[in-house]
Formats: C-alpha cells, structure tokens, sequence
C-alpha cells in the first residue's frame, strides 16, 4: 500500500502510523455540491473550500496515479467512511460550524482501531482499506464524491455511523438512507442503538425501520471487535446485529484513540480527546452510562495515556477532552495524573486538559491537587440540582448539598475552573423554585460556569425503561432527546411552561452583575477573569444568541440549504440567502457587542486592586460545612432533613475519632 508512514504507538508498543494514501480525504468536498448558487450561502463552504485549496487535499485519480499512487490495482480497496452524524436543529437544518468545540472521541476510537488494523495488515495483503472519516458538525458530507467512490469500487466498503446518539439517529438515518439506495453497507453504533439494546426488550420503532433499510447495527465496544466485525463486512455478510453488551472489553493496553492533525484542526484550538476509563459505581436514573458501559471501572494504564499524549505532542497537540463520564472514579486515576505529572514537569509537555468528576470527588485524598498538577484546567461537575428531593428522585444520592460549598472551593483554591451541570424539570420542580434555586446558588456556591438541560428519559436509561414499561407517552422524534426539549409530561407544568423555563433560567443566573462577580471571585483566587469571559461568551453565549445548547456549540454556525430534514421544504435561494445573511448578523453582532461589554468589564475588573483579595459569602473558607447557616439547607423538608442527618454522621465521626485518638496517641 502506497502510505506515509510517521511514528506512532499501539497496543503492542511502538509501531508505524499508516495514512491512508488515497485521495478520499476526509474534510474535502468536491467544489460543485449542489448547484452555483448554493456557493454564496454565508460561511457553509468556507470550511471545506479552505481545505480544497490546500495542496493535496483532493486530487483527482489521475493526479494520484501520476504520483505512483495508482500501482496498487493488484490489491482490492476496501472503502471504510466512518461518519459521526450532528443532529437537526429546530428548522429542520443540520448543526454544523466552521469549527466544532469538542471532538469526537468516538471518532477517535474508531479511526484509531482501524489504523491499527491496517498497519497490522489484518485482512491480508489482498485487501487495502481505505479509511476516511468525517465528524459532521465540522463539515459537509461530500455524498456525491462519496457515492461516486463507493460506485467506482463496486460498492466494495462501509459506511460507519459512529457514536450516535439518540438526538443523532434521525440525522443518522437519513445519512444512511442516501447511501443504503445506492446499495452502500452502512452499519451503525453508538449510544442509541446500545442504550436501547441494552435496556429494552424489543425494537423501538425507529431501529425497526433502520433494519429494513438493511442497516447493521453494533452494539458495545469495538475494542477487541472490529477485525471480525470488518471481516464480516470485506465477506458480504454483515449480520442485521452484533451484540457484544455482555461482554465489555479491559481497557488496559488497547489500541487508544486517534484523530490525525488534518481532523482535529477543524475542532477549537486543537483539542484532542481521549477515554482513560468507562464505567461508573453510581446509580443515577437519568443516565445511560452504567447500561451500556456498566458500573465496573475500566481503565486504560498510564502507558497508553502517554502514547496517546505522545502521538498527540507529536502532532502539535496538548490540549485535551479527556471524556470519561467519572474520571474520580477511574480506579487508575492516581497512576494518570502521576504520569501526566512526569511528562509535564520533567520533559515541559504542557499538557492541559478537561475532566468530568462527581460531586464527592474532593474527598479523595490528593485528586484535586494532582489533577491541577497533570494539567487539569477545568472541571465539570455534574451538581444537578440543589434540591435533595430531587436528587434522591434521581437515585444521586452521591450528591450531598453540605459538601458543594468545600468543594467548589477546593478546585478554585487549585487554580481550576469549574463548570457544573443544572437539571431542570424534575417533578417539583417550578418556575418560582427554580428561580430561587439561582438566587440561592449565585450566593452561596462558588462555582462558575452553569449550564442547564432538560430532565429527560434518555433511550438506555433507567427513567425511560421506567416510562416505557408504564406506557407513559414520551415523544417519538429521537431528535428532542437533545435534553434542550420537554420529551415527556411534567406533574405541574405544560411542555410550553417548561420550554419556556429553560430558555429564561440560563439568563436568570448569566445577569451582568452575577458575571462581574464571577470575575470578582476568580482574581481573588488568582485566576485570571479571562477564562471567566472566555467560559460566559462561549457557553451562555451560546445559549443567548444562536438558542443552542453549548454542548453542542462550534464557531461560525453554518447551515446548507439543501441539507434539510425530510419533511421540511427546501427554501428557495432568493427566501434562504438574504435571510441567512440577516440570521447571521442579527446573531454575531449582539453576541460581538456582548463579548466586547464583558471584556472592558473584565479590565475594569483586572484593574482594581481591590479584586485581588476580593472575598463574598461563597468563598469565604469553609470552616464546619455542616453547620454553615445557609438558605440552601433550609430550602425544604428534604434539604432540612438532609443537613440534620449529615450532622448526626458528622457527630459520630467526631466522637469515633475523640474515642480513638487516645489511643493512636499511645501506640
Ligand atoms: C464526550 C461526550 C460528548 C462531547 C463530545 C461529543 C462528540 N463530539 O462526539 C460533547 C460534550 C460535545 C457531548 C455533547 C452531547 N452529548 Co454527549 N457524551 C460524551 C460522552 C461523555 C463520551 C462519548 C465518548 O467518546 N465515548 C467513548 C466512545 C469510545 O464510546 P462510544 O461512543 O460508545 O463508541 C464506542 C462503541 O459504541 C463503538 N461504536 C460506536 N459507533 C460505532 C459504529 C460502528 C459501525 C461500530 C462497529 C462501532 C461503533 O465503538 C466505540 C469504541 O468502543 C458520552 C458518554 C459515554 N460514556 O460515552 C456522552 C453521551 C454520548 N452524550 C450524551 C448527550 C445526551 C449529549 C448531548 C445531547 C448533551 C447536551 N446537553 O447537549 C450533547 C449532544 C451533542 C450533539 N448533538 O452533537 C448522551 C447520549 C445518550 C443517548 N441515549 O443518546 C451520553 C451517553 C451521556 C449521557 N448523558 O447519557 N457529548
Ligand atoms: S455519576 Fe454520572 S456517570 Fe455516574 S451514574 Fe451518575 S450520571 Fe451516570
């Protein structure tokens, strides 16, 4: 096989990376997509023409051959696309940006399994896969240069839909389906299928229709499964299902995820990301994670975490999103940092990075510390909610209201900026208590990026087994499941009540003034109100001026014209582009003049002197966390009754340790 080779590591230690030679690239689309005028559509192309003008990036067959390329007729290509598939927004258009925020670890797994593959030679010498992958939130799928490919060779290959989510699969579909007429394999993957195989006892209704579209689906982890899977798929005979949800892979010494330069220049700033472990302890019923990945930890050691961040340096990049659902309870995770640790202070890889940790992580002995020192920048907290009601309806017992305070602290103190998830909608929940909810949390918690979802029975969830073995109605679009739309009723408030709620709640803790004291609190920890500002203009930002989910969110919004759900009528060019270019300046100009109001608020703050020793009641130190006089504990009963109860274990803890201490004392 013609291919570049450059250094790169695998399971069984160093090893060659094999680029893939041919000249279906990821990233490129041929210059005529659709027809001319869809060309003056304001930034879709952008992107994409960027890279079509790059040398090399798309070469014709000819130009290929010419370079020695084409000698490889005596060999049969194998064409594997994998494709993460974005979601529709609420036109009906396709989320997509010039740049996504975050990369697709999915994507990362998939293509680094298969480079594996191929530089084993895994199928023989016969065959020669061609691997390509598109992550759609960054670029257009190239169908027509992609069917053409696929018509070339026969329809010899596979289209992968990797990592689907739920609110991914109707976009997912109607990928397929474009490829499925022209008589394309295409299999898909992901947390859809597997949370639905994993929790239900038959079907749903949109993977019925997926299976009679001839879709193959794969359920589980591809590690260790995707050479028999991929030689099922070269013999012609993939089967309707591969069900591997009883049978999870170890982690340690797996081929890691891998995404080369070309792809992962389309994400914000270079960010690579990476799983060190799957699997959680915990028992929360709105999540999906323990019914696919299970509740047993799975790491990876700190040998693969250093080829990952080698391959990565190696490439130009160090900084990552590092996705475990739970890195607090990644039973390797000390071994981690301390690597991390290693690479960053003895050979100055300025390693940096995001982690999502439960609220009780605080309590394990040197995590926050070591998390700062491997590189740890920001840390996602999944809070939830305030009310412990509500957290006990959700089964997240693990979050106690008497612990927020200290540990919010504790990852400022390390110079670490935290970013906590709110639900909203839990069943008794409203729009006055949630409103005092952000009253309460603006004054005693000292955390700093909110962002808000909607409840919602996720597909491989225990809360949507629950509702569906009850027959309760829940939308049937797999599209809302983004957990930006009511699925399902709500006791005491309409779907409109609640949609409503969820707009209005992110701009009742973003106010002006909560912001200016973000930047307050973070100079008095020494973290510099630049990230503070960078973190309110992207994610509430975000949420203000393109009503997008930042989870979800890029740089540059870019919509196709062309590419609308089924259902929805395509606008004509004259409708479409004057009103894309008015979208587009009715949405950038506000969130500019935004950005600019914050940040000569963020040098007003950066100047006062005052603000470096800035303290209010939330960072004030936490000295008896269970006997703070705070509005949080006297929210309700159940706050109430929870604090009374974290006070008789603190009690007892404190006489335990009176009635020992004599005694070490002595020995
Ligand atoms: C990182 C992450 C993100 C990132 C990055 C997403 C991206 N660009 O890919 C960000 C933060 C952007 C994000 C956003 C959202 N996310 Co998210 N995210 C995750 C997280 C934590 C890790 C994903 C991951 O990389 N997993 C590791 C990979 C390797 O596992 P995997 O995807 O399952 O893939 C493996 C197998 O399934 C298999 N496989 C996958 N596809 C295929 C295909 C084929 C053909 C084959 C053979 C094999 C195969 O091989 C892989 C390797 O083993 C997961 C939870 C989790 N533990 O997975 C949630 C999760 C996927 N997200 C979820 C949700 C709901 C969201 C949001 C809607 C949240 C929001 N508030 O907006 C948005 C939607 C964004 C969008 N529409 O694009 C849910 C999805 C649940 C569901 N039923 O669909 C999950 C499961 C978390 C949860 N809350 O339960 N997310
Ligand atoms: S702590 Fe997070 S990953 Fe663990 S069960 Fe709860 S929601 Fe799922």
């Amino acid at each position: 096989m013609a291919s570049k080779m450059t250094e790169w590591s695998s399971k069984r230690g160093p090893i060659t990376k094999i680029m893939p030679s041919d000249g279906c690239k990821g990233n490129t689309v041929p210059l005529v997509v659709g027809r001319w005028y869809d060309f003056l559509e304001f930034g879709c192309y952008l992107g994409n023409v960027g890279l079509v003008l790059s040398p090399g990036a798309y070469e014709s067959g000819k130009r290929r051959r010419s370079r020695g390329m084409g000698n490889i007729s005596a060999r049969r290509k194998f064409l594997l696309v994998l494709i993460k598939p974005s979601h529709y927004d609420d036109d009906g258009y396709v989320i997509q940006w010039w740049k996504a925020w975050i990369p697709s670890n999915s994507l990362a797994a998939l293509y680094g399994l298969t480079l594996d593959l191929i530089e084993r030679k895994a199928f023989g010498d016969e065959i020669e896969i061609v691997l390509d992958a598109y992550d759609e939130m960054n670029v257009l799928i190239p169908f027509r240069k992609l069917l053409r490919l696929f018509r070339n060779n026969d329809n010899f290959g596979l289209v992968c839909l990797t990592g689907v989510q739920s609110n991914q699969f109707p976009r997912a579909m109607e990928i397929a389906r474009q490829f499925r007429e022209a008589g394309v394999p295409v299999a898909v993957g992901g947390f859809h299928v597997s949370g639905c195989l994993s929790m239900l006892d038959e079907l749903p209704p949109d993977l019925k229709q997926a299976q009679e579209m001839g879709v193959s689906f794969f359920a589980g982890e591809a590690e260790e499964r995707l050479e028999d899977f991929l030689r099922d798929a070269i013999a012609g005979r993939l089967k309707p299902i591969y069900n591997y949800l009883n049978d999870l892979p170890g982690l340690e010494g797996q081929v890691v995820p891998f995404l080369p330069e070309r792809l992962l220049r389309r994400y914000d700033g270079v960010m690579s990301s990476f799983d060190a472990g799957r699997g959680c302890p915990f028992q929360c019923s709105f999540c999906t994670i323990i019914n696919v990945q299970g509740r047993k930890s799975r790491y990876r050691s700190a040998d693969d975490i250093e080829r990952i961040i080698r391959a990565n340096a190696a490439q130009g990049t160090t900084k990552y999103f590092i996705t475990d659902d739970n890195f607090a309870r990644n039973k390797n995770w000390e071994a981690l940092f301390d690597r991390m640790i290693k690479l960053r202070e003895e050979e100055g890889i300025a390693i940096r990075f995001l982690i999502q940790v439960d609220a009780l992580c605080h309590k394990i002995p040197r995590f926050v510390e070591k998390a700062a020192r491997a590189g740890c920048r920001q840390a996602f907290i999944g809070l939830e909610n305030i009310d412990p009601e509500n957290l006990l309806a959700a089964k997240k017992k693990q979050n106690r209201i008497t612990e927020y305070r200290r540990m919010f602290q504790d990852w400022r103190a390390a110079g670490i900026t935290t970013y906590a998830g709110y639900i909203i909608g839990f069943p008794g929940d409203t729009p006055e208590s949630l409103a005092r909810h952000m009253e309460i949390i603006k004054r005693e918690l000292p955390l700093d990026i909110l962002e808000f979802t909607i409840l919602t029975p996720l597909p491989g969830s225990e809360d949507h087994k629950v509702l569906h073995e009850r027959g309760v109605p829940m939308d049937a679009d797999m599209n809302r499941y983004d957990l930006e739309h009511p699925t399902t009723d709500h006791p005491l408030m309409s779907r409109e009540t609640l949609q409503e709620l969820y707009r209005r709640i992110w701009d009742l803790y973003y106010t002006d003034e909560h912001v200016e004291t973000l930047m307050r609190r973070a100079m008095g920890f020494g973290i510099k109100p630049v990230r503070v500002w960078q973190n309110v203009v992207e994610a509430y930002g975000m949420m203000r001026f393109e009503v997008l989910h930042p989870q979800q969110g890029g740089f540059f919004r870019r919509k196709a014209r062309t590419q609308r759900r089924p259902g929805y009528p395509i606008e004509s060019p004259v409708i479409f582009y004057p009103k894309r270019v008015w979208q587009t300046l009715a949405t950038y100009i506000p969130w500019g003049l935004y950005a600019w109001k914050l940040n000569r608020l963020r040098k007003r703050i950066q100047k006062d002197e005052t603000a470096r020793t800035y303290r209010d009641f939330a960072t004030m130190p936490v000295e008896d966390a269970e006997h703070e006089a705070l509005e949080m504990f006297e929210f309700n009963d159940a706050a109430k009754s929870m604090v009374a109860k974290a006070r008789a274990e603190a009690a007892a803890r404190a006489a335990h340790k009176a009635r020992t201490a004599p005694a070490s004392a002595a020995e």
